[in-house]
Formats: C-alpha cells, structure tokens, sequence
C-alpha cells in the first residue's frame, strides 16, 4: 500500500514534459501563481471547506490531489489521567519548592513515572491519501502552463496547451455543498480523456467500484509514537518504558471516501481499477469522504452512510451552481477585509521568485499577498462543525506528521486563531469554541484524578480525543495552563462581538477553568503572601517550577475576564469575589538584573538565551497588561527581554515577535522580523532557535510546515496598522481604545486597510500617505457600543457614537461630518 503511495508520488514529478514562457501577471492582487507544476508538497496548492482538504499539484501527465479529511486520526478514545498522579504532585510541589537541584530532577522523575498521560502514547493526524489523474501520454509537448489560487474566490486552477487544446482544471473545496470539485475540460469537444484512481497509506486501503462511485476505505493507525522515541531520563529504567507501537496496526478510525465523474459528453466507466474517461467535452469530479468519528468519546458512526449523504446531495447540482455556491460562501468571509500595502513591479512576477526577494524591500504587496492567504488558510481549514486548524491547519501527507500535527496548545493553537477576529473571521473561531467545550468535560477527570480539585485542567497538548493530560516528558508536558489560554480567546469573542448569548454559553467553560486554579494554587512558602501554580514550567525553557510569569500573565486575565463575565450576566456574585482576591495574591511582574522583564520568579534569566518561545511576554501580546502608557517600566523590560532574544526564530517563533514589536510601537522591528519570515527557508538558519522562512506556496516554515506561523503574520500585520484594547473601568460597560497605525512601518509608507476589527464591536478602514494617516472609518457593528478613545501617534480623541452610526474622521482624528 505503501509502494503505491509512493510510486504514485513519483510518477507525478515525472509528468510534467514542457516548459513556458513566462506569464504576464493578471493584475489581481489576490493571486498565487507559478508557471510550472509542484514537484514538492509545499510547492502545491491548499484548498479546504474546513472538513475536507487537498494539495492541488498541477502536473499535466498525472493531476494529483494529496487528500485530508479532518478526523481522520491514530489512535481512539482514551482516558489519559492516572491515579498515581495525585501524590507524586503533591511530592513533587513540595521538591520544587526545595528548589535544590537534585530535588528537581528527582521531582521529574517522580512525574515522569506516575503522573504523564497515560497509557505513554501520542496520536497523530494523518492523511485520506491521494488521487491520481492520469492523463494519456502525449508526445506533443505542453505549452503556456500556468497554475494559481485565486485567494479572492478560492479555486486553484490549472491551464496549458497541448497542440491546439487548451485545458483548464479548476478545483475548490465547498462548503456548502461538503465535497471537493474537481472540473476538467478543454476548449475543443472531446478532448477530455483521462483515468482516475486513488491511493493511500492507510491500514487496510482499498478501492473498488460501487455503482457510478470509486470507492476508497481505510483505517487510521493505532497510538504509534512514544515520547521515549526522544527523551530517556537516565533515572527511567529501561524496563518501565512503554513499547513503541508499529504504525501499520489499525486504530479505531474508519474512513470512506467516494468519487464520481459527471461527464459532458464522451464515456465514463467505473471498475475497482479506477474511473476511466473517454473524450468528454468536459468532466467534473465530486469527493467526499467521512469517517465514524462522531464525536471525542464515541466512533460509531457510519462513514460510508455519511459520504454517500453528502456525494448524492451534491451530484444533482451543475458544476455551476457548486461554483456558485462555493464562492458566495466563501466571498462572504474573504471580501470582508481587503488590504493595500503599496505595488511595484515586482508583483508581476510568479509568487515563487519573490520569497526570497521580500527582504530587498521592493515587493509590500507580498505581505498583503501572505495576509490574504493567512486569512484564506483559517476559511479554508476552520470552519463550524469542522476540528479546530492544527498544527498543520488541515492539510498533511503523512501518517507520522511532525509532532503528529496535534494541537499544542502552550503557544500554537492558540496562535492559529490570533487573526480570527481581528481580521474579521470571527466565525471560523467556532471550531476552536467546541474544543474548548470538550476539552472542559475532559479536563474535568483529569483534574479530579491528577490534581484532586474541581473545574477542568489541560496541559500543553490535546488532540482529536481531547488528552487533557501531561504528555511527552516532565517539564514540557508539565504545564497545566491551557485551559486559562484557551478562555481567553472565549472573553475576546465577546469583547469584539458584543455577543451576550455567546457569554452565556461561554461563561461555564470560563468558570470551570478558574475553579481549578481556586483549589490548584498554593501559599508560596518561599515567597510568603503570594499564591502560585507548582508544578509548572515556563514553556519550553528552564526546568519546573513555580509560577512561571507567564502563569501570572494567564492567571490574570482568566480571573478578571471570569470576574466581569460573571458581572455582566448577573451569576455568582461570591465567586467573583474569591477569584479578584486570589488574583490579587498573585505575584507582581518583575523587573531583573538586567533591566528585563523576568520569566521566573527568580531574577535568573539568562541574557544568552536564545530561545524561540518568550513566553512571560504574553502580558504584552496576545494579552495587553503591559502598554507604553500604563506600565512604562514594563514596557522598556518587554523591549530589554525581546532584544536579547534575538530577530531569529522558528516560523512561529517569528510571528510572535512580529506582533511584540508592533505591540511596543516599533513599526520598523517587526517589519525586520516579517522579512525573516518571508523569506526562502533556510535563509536565517534552521535550527530550533533559528529557522523559519516561506515554501513557495506560502506555508510557513518551522521548519518543517507549521500553520502557525501564516497565522501569526496575519495577525502581526494587523496589529501593525490597528490595535485595540479595554480600558480598566469600574463601569460594567467597559471603555475601548483603538490605535490608528501604531507600527506603521517605513517600508510601506502609502496604503490601506479596510474591515479589520477592534475590541467593543467596530470594523475599522484606515488609509495613510507618506507614512501619515489620512483618513479613518469607524463602523459599530452592534448597537450597544459606546465612546471610545481613538489615538494616532500622540493624539488622542474621544469619539462619540451614535447607535450604530458610523464615524469618519481625517488625520487630525477630527469628525468629518459631511
Ligand atoms: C512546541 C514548540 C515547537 C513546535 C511544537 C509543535 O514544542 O516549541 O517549536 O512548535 O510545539
């Protein structure tokens, strides 16, 4: 099955025989395009309904669409949490507080043993598999080749000559309609021959025909990778080490995935070879596939019964009413923003020749390019009723992707959703919204097990089962605070929304998430007065202690968004009152040594290190606790912490930084930082503390591909040219502040923004020239909204509303009235 798999990816880089003249640009902005097929993965093309994926890759011998399907997943429902886990805690708080460093590595060996996620396993997402579209060998060779995505109306399309027949392949993923369309067709009848066949690595993969469908099944692999595969702490006899799996045993997942051929014209016949066309004008391709996942607990669903649902419904629409459909779907979430950076001439060249010349600083419309095809990647991978994007949004090739293309939530989930409601995707959220509800009925057990207190606890990872427990090795895995990150993207919905039903609905899963920290912090014997999580870990630097500042940072806002959640719907008035006073025991931000911002309680930061994740800077981003105006010494120990880290990073790594300098008013920094992002892989390293870069079709590399980091630029750049923020009021009606062009960067001195959003329900225009704003539009998007503080540069103006009226106003932030 395996041979297949790759003898089918081979004889797609063969395929393609002709070369093409270079290609005028369209002059659409929204535009990826190259002028020869993929021969790589990331050189192909993502389309996505949220559910359903495929890399589009373009050959003209042999089309190949590399196919996901967003449950498909190693492993089963399971129960991580493990009894043992209670007292070698409880231990192990009490070594951590000793602070020795013996005591420390035997506190991680003590949790290593008896309290990680047990059985010791990991999942993995993994592929559908592929389809191929073998076209019949020609010794005339291709001309005029061209392929593209068009961001604006999300279809990859393919065209080339051969001989006197132009072909066009367009391809999309719909949503409404829950299948992937494939449409061939030729300018000359009867020209459309070609046979189709699926291939895949999953367990037990087969194919035949059913009726007018070619069928595909398979399983996904059991649990297949251990954490031991990379981390054995000397104390861990070999004999404790859980076996690692082999990847060929079936797991629970079922997968069934349907074709069809609507032809025009010409002969369609289906064997269990494949769908083989004979001299169609033209033929469209419908896929659907599903699995018996219902739910993170229960897979007695019917994947074939499902697929077919779906298959047959769309089979009686015309490839134009798809079409149709597809992209009034899709154009309602896109067109919402749209973005002008600046043009030169290096737009007209294909997207591939520009990465690596981003940095020459001649092309800003290919940071409005990456903007767009972030935004385009969370549509395409994040839609309600769909899982929430991982690690690599929706589109994977292998069965063992790098870290098995999870969702770790100390940083990058959370990351992939950093654009969702700023730039003007709130809905796409959704997915993120039903995690966070599974994952508080999960996290329940396993805080009653592990940690004997009430609410619901997550440490840094989770998955399609919702693992709420440790997982890889004490002090990684050992960080029980993704619950309290993940609220707050809960509270952010509202505060942009305005939504008081979505609070409602949001509140317990807020709540829960505090009761844990209510029974998990301690008295700090160490430091008398302050109340601190322990164990924890700074993620992904040092080893386990006490309060990380990062936990504050967390800690702080989950307990003051509950608070004022709980006020505003009028509920647990007690409640409220106990978690202000334990987040007033929290303990202060403190600056070190250095002049830094401390990532410990203890002033032991290292002005060396390096490291990618700079976590105690939450508090400046996402998060807004630190600010110019109302924390000055934290802000200049945010800008002393972020220096010493370093412009290098992983993609993600990358990304964060982009939106630290645009939040400490540094346009130019993290316009340094995107150049390094977009830029050829390799460029600046490829390390873990080094790395990032650019494939040609615009993933971002951690390297290897990791959608964060598209995620995180978008996000980046909106923060660039508007932030926003509530201001501390005693008011139940909370006070707003927007920031016009706070880090505008000198590299794009004239253009435009339209449709971002602002905290307190507003959708922002902005333009600027010569590095100055211009003009500003302000739109309310409920009517509920209230004055707010509008500043550019050293101004500030209170701007008054009038019920959802919208307010424009010039560069001197005065009202135009006409
Ligand atoms: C964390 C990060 C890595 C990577 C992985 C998926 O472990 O430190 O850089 O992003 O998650």
């Amino acid at each position: 099955m395996k041979n297949n798999h790759h003898k089918l990816i081979l004889c797609l880089m063969l395929g393609f025989a002709g070369s093409s003249p270079a290609q005028p640009a369209s002059g659409n902005p929204n535009l990826l395009w190259y002028e020869t097929p993929a021969e790589k993965w990331v050189q192909a093309l993502p389309v996505g309904n949220g559910r359903l994926g495929a890399m589009v890759f373009g050959g003209t011998a042999t089309e190949h669409l590399q196919l996901n399907e967003d449950t498909i997943w190693s492993g089963g429902p399971y129960e991580p949490a493990r009894d043992s886990a209670l007292d070698a805690i409880k231990r192990a708080r009490e070594l951590v507080f000793k602070d020795t460093p013996g005591a420390l590595s035997e506190a991680c060996g003590l949790l290593y043993q008896n309290a990680m996620g047990q059985p010791m396993k990991e999942t993995s997402y993994q592929l559908l598999g592929d389809l191929a579209l073998t076209f019949p060998s020609n010794a005339i060779p291709v001309s005029g080749y061209r392929r593209s995505l068009d961001l604006d109306s999300a279809v990859a399309t393919t065209t080339y000559k051969i001989g006197e027949v132009t072909y066009t392949r367009e391809v999309f993923a719909s949503f409404p309609d829950q299948v992937i369309v494939a449409h061939i067709s030729a300018d000359k009848p009867g020209s459309v021959s070609f046979n189709a066949a699926f291939a895949s690595p999953l367990i037990n993969f087969k194919q035949s025909a059913d009726g007018n469908a070619l069928v595909m099944e398979g399983r996904g692999g059991d649990y297949h990778k251990t954490t031991h595969e990379y981390w054995m702490p000397d104390q861990i006899p070999q004999s404790t080490r859980s076996p690692i799996h082999d990847v060929d045993v079936p797991g629970v997942i079922v997968a069934h995935a349907r074709l069809v051929a609507k032809n025009d014209g010409g002969k369609v016949t289906v064997t269990d070879s494949g769908i083989e066309v004979q001299n169609a004008d033209s033929v469209t391709l419908l896929i659907s596939a599903a699995t018996n996942f219902k739910n993170y607990r229960d897979v007695s669903g019917d994947a074939k019964a499902k697929a077919l649902a779906m298959l047959k419904a769309a089979a009686k629409k015309s490839y134009a009413e798809l079409k149709a459909n597809h992209v009034a779907d899709y154009q309602a979430l896109f067109r919402r923003v749209s973005i002008d950076l600046g043009k030169s001439d290096a737009a007209k060249l294909p997207t591939n020749e520009r990465i690596p010349n981003f940095s020459k600083g001649n092309d800003p419309d290919l940071a409005a390019l990456y903007f767009q095809f972030g935004r385009y990647l969370l549509i395409s991978s994040s839609r309600p009723g769909g899982q929430p994007a991982n690690l690599q949004g929706l589109w994977n090739d292998a069965m063992s992707p790098a870290w098995g293309s999870k969702y770790t939530v100390n940083i990058n989930t959370e990351m992939n959703y950093w654009p969702a409601e700023t730039a003007n995707l709130s809905e796409c959220a959704e997915p993120l919204f039903a995690m966070i509800a599974d994952l508080s009925v999960a996290g329940a057990a396993t805080a009653k097990t592990m940690y004997g207190a009430n609410g619901w606890v997550v440490h840094h990872n989770t998955d399609l089962w919702r693992g709420t427990a440790p997982v890889d090795f004490p002090p990684t895995g050992f960080w029980p605070m993704a619950g309290a990150w993940l609220c707050t993207h809960l509270w952010e919905h509202y505060e942009f929304t305005g939504d008081k039903n979505f609070l409602k609905r949001a509140y317990p899963l807020m709540k829960g998430a505090s009761e844990f920290f209510v029974d998990f912090l301690v008295n700090d014997p160490n430091h008398p007065g302050w109340m601190v999580t322990c164990p924890s870990f700074s993620p992904e630097n040092g080893g386990l202690c006490a309060e990380p500042t990062m936990d504050t940072g967390l800690l702080n806002d989950l307990f003051a968004q509950t608070a004022k959640a709980s006020e505003i719907l009028g509920e647990d008035a007690a409640f409220r009152e106990k978690i202000l006073g334990l987040r007033a025991k929290l303990p202060p931000f403190q600056v070190g040594k250095w002049g830094q911002f401390q990532e410990w309680l203890e002033d032991i930061d290292n002005p060396n290190d390096n490291n990618r994740h700079v976590s105690q800077l939450y508090a400046l981003f996402p998060s807004s606790q630190i600010t110019a105006s109302g924390t000055p010494e934290l802000f200049n120990a945010a800008k002393v912490t972020l220096k010493a880290r370093g412009d290098s990073g992983t993609g993600w790594s990358l990304a964060w930084k982009i939106n630290f300098w645009a939040r400490l008013l540094d346009g130019d920094h993290a316009y340094l930082i995107l150049t390094h992002l977009l830029d050829a892989p390799g460029s600046h390293g490829s390390s873990f503390d080094t790395g990032g870069g650019t494939y040609p079709n615009l993933f971002d590399a951690h390297p290897p591909f990791q959608i964060d980091g598209n995620f995180g630029a978008v996000s980046g750049i909106t923060e660039m040219l508007l932030q926003s923020r509530a201001i501390e009021s005693q008011s139940s009606n909370p006070k707003f502040e927007i920031d016009l062009l706070p880090a505008l960067p000198k590299a794009w001195p004239t253009g435009s923004v339209k449709g971002l959003r602002a905290r307190g329900g507003y959708e922002v225009n902005i333009t600027w020239k010569d590095g100055k704003l211009t003009s500003a539009r302000i739109q309310p998007i409920h009517t509920g909204t209230s004055a707010i503080t509008v500043r550019y540069g050293d101004r500030a103006s209170l701007i008054p509303f009038k019920r959802g009226a919208e307010v424009r106003l010039n560069s001197e932030l005065q009202l135009i009235t006409n």
